[in-house]
């Protein structure tokens, strides 16, 4: 197995399900604050979320997280025992801008992540910046709608233009938006708004799109700008899309399912609406409103590198009776009968990464970025405080040995950072029972535990893996 010599090891983290302290030293309220932990009430304001507002919940799992806010130092110094050279992670808009729309930044936000880059550079950490990561403050919900609103656009740049300049010579790569394909399937996680009682959803969806494509393509420009060594990637929730047969109309439904995704890449990427867009707007009803210049902006700022998660692969069928599925999180697909299923119902494909690396590699021929990838599980930690989640690193072996394959195969791949290095509260279901970590974080669903840290047998194995340069799986 042969990894370039300065290959990125590392892993991921999101503000949101990390960090806590939801109203520490000035921070406003985002979108997951108000997520209740249980389910079904989770589901219900996920996809109902005026209404959920009206609501009294007793329990949102974001206000205390793990409390990485007062951790960060253990925190990033046990990633750093494990050898790692990045660390990806998010910044809080409203940590910042409180309301997302004031003129003057929080300076104590700004300063949170000062200390958090300051900690990084210590050991020689590369920062890997999530600029939005489900977290777009809540009072632009409450005021715009979010994203269906054109005023996002400003307010976004604005909000990246004081980190970029705060933290030009820390951070050298920056992912403007989250999967950002999740808008078309969670828009309220995705594009901070509620889609309910509109008369097309998918035009506002789509039209919510086009404002994050052109906010992503004036981040590009600035970050550019402000500091020529900067690299701005995009994010996509990835895992190609299997015909449940070889009959062409299959074959011909998972290329459209996968078009779904790529459309956002392709502007990204490629910088202008793919030559299919046309026909699948024409069927939804859609027309997208563009300003003057938005075509010449999406044109002249294209991204430095495709960034995705990956988890498992994707099946689709156009058989009515092909019924089974998989409980998988948003992009649920059907069962694949040749894949095994983890304990959350989510099917693990390892040769899929490989897949889908190539795949992406081939359609833009820009180098990638695996920012997500990982097994939730429940873990158990034993009276010595030892986990052994042979499971996970059975898991990670496989998906990093085709990551591999497909950096063999010719893909140009500059790093990896594995999904919840540290336990984390899981972004679809709330709890914290879906563990993710290297690092165990004594909590549990209801908010109760010490909140210690501590290594599980995967620690271990993953620090070999780091010291011998993906050698030794
Ligand atoms: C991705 C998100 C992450 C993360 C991951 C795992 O979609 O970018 O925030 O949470 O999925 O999902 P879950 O937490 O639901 O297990």
């Amino acid at each position: 197995m042969v990894f370039p010599e300065k290959f990125l090891w590392g892993g991921a983290t999101a503000a949101n399900q990390c960090e806590g302290a939801y109203d520490t030293a000035g921070k406003g309220l985002s979108l997951v604050d108000i997520l209740p932990a249980a389910k079904e009430n989770r589901e219900y304001a996920l996809f109902h979320p005026k209404e959920a507002m009206q609501k009294e919940y007793s329990y949102y799992p974001s206000h205390e997280s793990i409390d990485f806010y007062h951790h960060y130092k253990e925190d990033i110094k046990l990633l750093a025992e494990m050898g790692y050279r990045v660390f990806r992670m998010s910044l809080s808009w409203p940590r910042i801008f409180p309301n997302g729309d004031d003129a003057e930044p929080n300076e104590a936000g700004l300063k949170f992540y000062d200390d958090v880059f300051a900690e990084c550079q210590k050991y020689g950490i590369e920062p890997l910046v999530t600029l939005n990561h489900f977290d777009t403050p809540l009072a632009l919900f409450d005021k715009y709608n979010g994203w269906s609103d054109r005023s996002l656009i400003k307010l976004y740049v604005h909000y990246c233009e004081t980190v970029l300049k705060r933290y030009r010579g820390k951070v050298h790569y920056w992912l403007t938006f989250n999967e950002i394909n999740m808008i078309l399937h969670i828009p309220f996680l995705g594009g901070g708004m509620d889609v309910n009682n509109v008369e097309n959803s998918e035009q506002v969806k789509y039209q919510a799109a086009h404002h994050q494509l052109v906010a992503s393509a004036l981040v590009t420009k600035l970050a550019h700008e402000i500091d020529p060594e900067n690299k701005v990637g995009c994010m996509l929730a990835a895992g190609q899309t299997y015909p449940y047969t070889c009959a062409p109309e299959d074959v011909f439904a998972a290329m459209q399912a996968d078009r779904e995704s790529y459309f956002f890449i392709d502007v990204q990427a490629r910088g202008y609406y793919p030559s299919y867009a046309e026909r699948v707007f024409a069927n939804k009803d859609v027309t997208i409103e563009m300003a003057a210049d938005d075509k010449k902006i999406l044109r002249e700022h294209t991204v430095d590198f495709i960034s995705f998660s990956y988890y498992s692969s994707r099946l689709t069928s156009t058989d009515p009776e092909v019924k089974s599925k998989t409980a998988g999180n948003i992009f649920a697909s059907l069962k694949n009968p040749y894949l095994k299923t983890s304990s959350w119902g989510w099917q693990t494909d390892a040769l899929g990464l490989r897949i889908t690396m190539n795949q992406i590699y081939d359609r833009y021929q820009k180098p990638l970025f695996v920012v997500e990838n990982g097994l939730g599980e429940k873990d158990v930690l034993t009276e010595e405080h030892a986990v052994h989640d042979e499971y996970r690193i059975a898991y990670l072996k496989d998906n990093i040995k085709e990551m591999g394959e497909a950096i063999a195969d010719g893909v140009e791949c500059w790093g990896y950072t594995s999904w919840g290095c540290i336990d984390l509260v899981s972004a679809g279901s709330g709890e914290m029972s879906k563990r993710y970590g290297y690092i165990y974080v004594d909590r549990d669903d209801n908010g109760n535990g010490s909140l210690r840290r501590y290594k599980k047998d995967s620690f271990n194995w993953y620090t070999k893996v780091i010291a011998s340069n993906g050698q030794l799986l």
